[in-house]
């Protein structure tokens, strides 16, 4: 394999909605440009990219796959990302070191929810962009509206720089404007013949044309005027220009192609090495001065593969890398010695004695490096700061074969170093083991790995709910312990008053207790009783919160009188004093934020409502209209599941933790008899 250095190199994560063509657009810019020996196809489970069982089998992207295509002397990397936003992670990671963004758009539905969140996300890393509508050659294909929706929708500042010679079926070629020719296609590895533009044609181009040569004109003081002045810009001239727009961002090109039919390929790879930065031009990532720094690395995906062990993917920025050497971790602060250096092309390593500053590589079997460390010198140590990864979005509990609990929570540890968007506890008031991450579909694949891989099968499950006790009334009463049996007795006697205080202030213990009845040693016994008992419960077995316990009298004993004794007195005198106080359950409220398009609000709400939320308003994000809500959390699990089918995958929300509020009559009697039943159970 040829060596490649940084001014050859374009580091371009390939991202966009659910199957909007980018793992086959990958497959075909790689194949193509003669990287990739075979064309492959997702319905045959054959691309490059797509390559794990789940990926084959449900047919799309569920981890980020590395590639490249070697073309005019250049070598792109492509980090072909999954759409769906329940792998949202793979794809930031993608982002986070890539230097430029080629946005897939569906030549039947445009922008989409997916496509908006990228958008963003490359905006967050100031990344350049170049547009393609993918699958030109699919059934009402349509080039212009998407053109607009793109426009409308993402950014004004989108030029399209290609223009296709018929819609759909008929698509058999592209005129492109830099040239003013037109690529008439034939064959199956993009080869084109140049023929004369259509005569229909030739307004459309005309006017994309003026637009084009006017967005880049425009960035350029000295060229707009000489365009102004009828002056032709030679070609050369034109392309550093458009480049300079396209770095900066004053310009987004707009392409199309069909990867299955391979059109319009060889023009994205010329362009993508024409117009987007070299590893060399992009700029070092943020949080630090790394100009000076000897060796910087990024480590940007783990897997664990069968056969192979764990294989580490990374992004050199500074420093060449050599088969054999070792590096430093600073992360786990460990010295990982580099072998079998090598380049992905999906899931083929290339092995190489060497790897250059700006270049994509991967090594097996390293000891200690996970997804997001930095590797270096350990004579300079760097640590970049971490990739952030989007926040969980939702919540199941695990559940597993009685002594496989162990093998599970390994498991998921050594998944949570892939793929750190999701991330696991095991709670110990609800007894479970709570999964956090982007949603029932995120949590299935990683149920799925866990299996293949580990051998362990676990099951999703609704979590339990952390429910809380408290009190609506005062009460007080008397806890006497005493005990008699033969040698030294034990004798506690307390007194005591509890009252609610308001939601949140806790629990408060006040010593109210004169003349030395209780001596003062003992008191904190007493103290300590009530909080344990208060942690049992009173209805349904939920820690009770926010009240004040007062202790105003009492007696002991001489002889018999202990701490023991006095903790038993705080348990009995909580036993007998808590129930008079009209004792009720609070259950745990999520503020929910949702985004959904106008047209599923009605949906939206109503099954809001279902779930006992409470609507606090509604308001516009760009396409999406934001509600905002609290419900109870019991009533959102699979949550995300429900929107997702209520807005067709376009809906996303956000949860956060709200408070506690006292829980309506019926939900009261509910948990109150399954915590008895429990209870029973545990018993029998
Ligand atoms: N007709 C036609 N179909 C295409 C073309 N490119 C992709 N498709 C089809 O569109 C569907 C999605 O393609 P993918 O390449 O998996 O899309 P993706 O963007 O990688 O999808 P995710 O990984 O799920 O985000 C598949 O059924 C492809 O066969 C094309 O050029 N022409
Ligand atoms: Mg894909």
């Amino acid at each position: 394999m040829k060596v490649y250095g940084p001014n050859a190199l374009r580091n371009v994560a390939v991202t966009g909605h659910g199957g909007s063509g980018k793992t086959s657009l990958v497959d075909a810019l790689a194949y193509v440009s003669g990287s990739s020996r075979r064309h492959g196809r997702i319905k045959d489970g054959s691309t490059l990219t797509d390559t794990s069982p789940d990926e084959i089998e449900r047919q799309h992207s569920i981890t980020l796959g590395p590639a490249y295509a070697e073309w005019l002397d250049t070598k792109i990397n492509l980090l072909d990302t999954p759409g769906y936003l329940e792998y949202l992670g793979e794809a930031v990671a993608a982002l986070s070191v890539a230097d430029a963004a080629l946005v897939v758009l569906s030549s039947t539905a445009g922008v989409e929810v997916g496509t908006e969140k990228i958008w963003e996300l490359c905006d967050h890393y100031h990344l350049p962009r170049m547009l393609v509508v993918a699958a030109m050659d699919k059934d009402n294909a349509d080039f212009a509206r998407v053109y607009e929706d793109a426009r409308t929708h993402l950014t004004p500042r989108v030029v399209p720089v290609e223009v296709p010679v018929g819609d759909g079926r008929g698509f058999h070629g592209i005129v492109n404007l830099f040239s003013g020719h037109c690529h008439e296609y034939k064959g199956t590895r993009g080869e084109y013949e140049v023929v004369p533009v259509p005569k229909e044609l030739e307004a459309q181009v005309k006017q994309y044309s003026d637009q084009l040569i006017e967005a880049v004109a425009a960035t350029d003081d000295g060229l707009i005027e000489r365009y102004l002045g009828g002056e032709q810009i030679p070609r050369a001239e034109f392309t550093a220009a458009m480049k300079h727009a396209v770095v900066t961002g004053a310009v987004v090109p707009l392409f199309c192609c069909s990867s299955d039919l391979t059109y319009g390929t060889r023009t994205l790879l010329k362009e993508i090495v024409e117009l987007l930065p070299s590893a060399a031009e992009a700029p070092l990532p943020p949080g630090g001065d790394y100009d000076a720094v000897p060796l910087l690395g990024r480590v940007f995906k783990t897997v664990s593969e069968p056969h192979v062990g764990d294989v580490t993917y990374f992004r050199l920025y500074r420093g060449e890398m050599r088969n054999g050497e070792e590096v430093w971790n600073a992360e786990h602060g460990v010295t990982e010695k580099i072998n079998h250096l090598a380049i992905p092309q999906g899931r083929d390593r290339v092995e190489v004695e060497r790897l250059m500053p700006g270049d994509i590589g991967c090594v097996a079997k390293l000891k200690d490096t996970h997804t997001g460390d930095t590797f270096c010198r350990r004579d300079v140590p760097v640590r970049l700061p971490p990739i952030d990864f989007p926040e969980a979005v939702a919540t199941a509990a695990l559940v597993t074969k009685r002594g496989e609990e162990d093998k599970l929570a390994s498991a998921l540890h050594r998944l949570h170093e892939e793929d750190p968007s999701f991330h696991f506890e095991y709670n110990s008031e609800l007894g479970q083991t709570l999964i956090h991450g982007m949603g029932e579909r995120h949590f299935e694949t990683i149920l799925g790995r866990i299996a293949r891989r580990y051998g362990v099968s676990a099951e999703l499950t609704r979590p339990r709910i952390a429910y809380r006790e408290t009190f609506r009334a005062r009460g007080e009463g008397q806890g006497k312990h005493k005990k008699q049996t033969g040698g030294r007795g034990q004798y506690g006697d307390c007194w005591i008053r509890i009252r609610p205080l308001a939601r949140g202030e806790g629990y408060r213990f006040v010593d109210k207790v004169v003349g030395g009845v209780i001596p003062n040693k003992y008191i904190p016994a007493v103290d300590r009783g009530i909080q344990e008992s208060a942690m049992r419960g009173v209805l349904a077995g939920h820690p009770v919160v926010d009240f004040e316990a007062e202790c105003f009298d009492g007696s002991y004993h001489d002889v018999d009188s202990n701490e023991m004794s006095f903790k038993m007195a705080g348990i009995q005198a909580f036993r007998n004093v808590a129930p008079n106080c009209r004792p009720v359950l609070l259950e745990p409220l999520i503020e929910v934020e949702t985004w959904a398009p106008e047209e599923t609000l009605g949906d939206v709400m109503g099954d809001l409502s279902a779930r006992r939320g409470q609507i606090l308003g509604t308001d516009r994000e760009g396409r999406l209209t934001r509600v905002r809500s609290i419900v109870p959390a019991a009533e959102l699990y699979r949550y995300s599941t429900a929107l997702h089918s209520i807005t067709h995958g376009r809906g996303t929300h956000k949860e956060k933790f709200h408070g506690f509020a006292e829980a309506p009559p019926e939900v009261t009697a509910k948990v109150a008899s399954d915590s008895k039943e429990r209870a029973e159970l545990a018993h029998a």
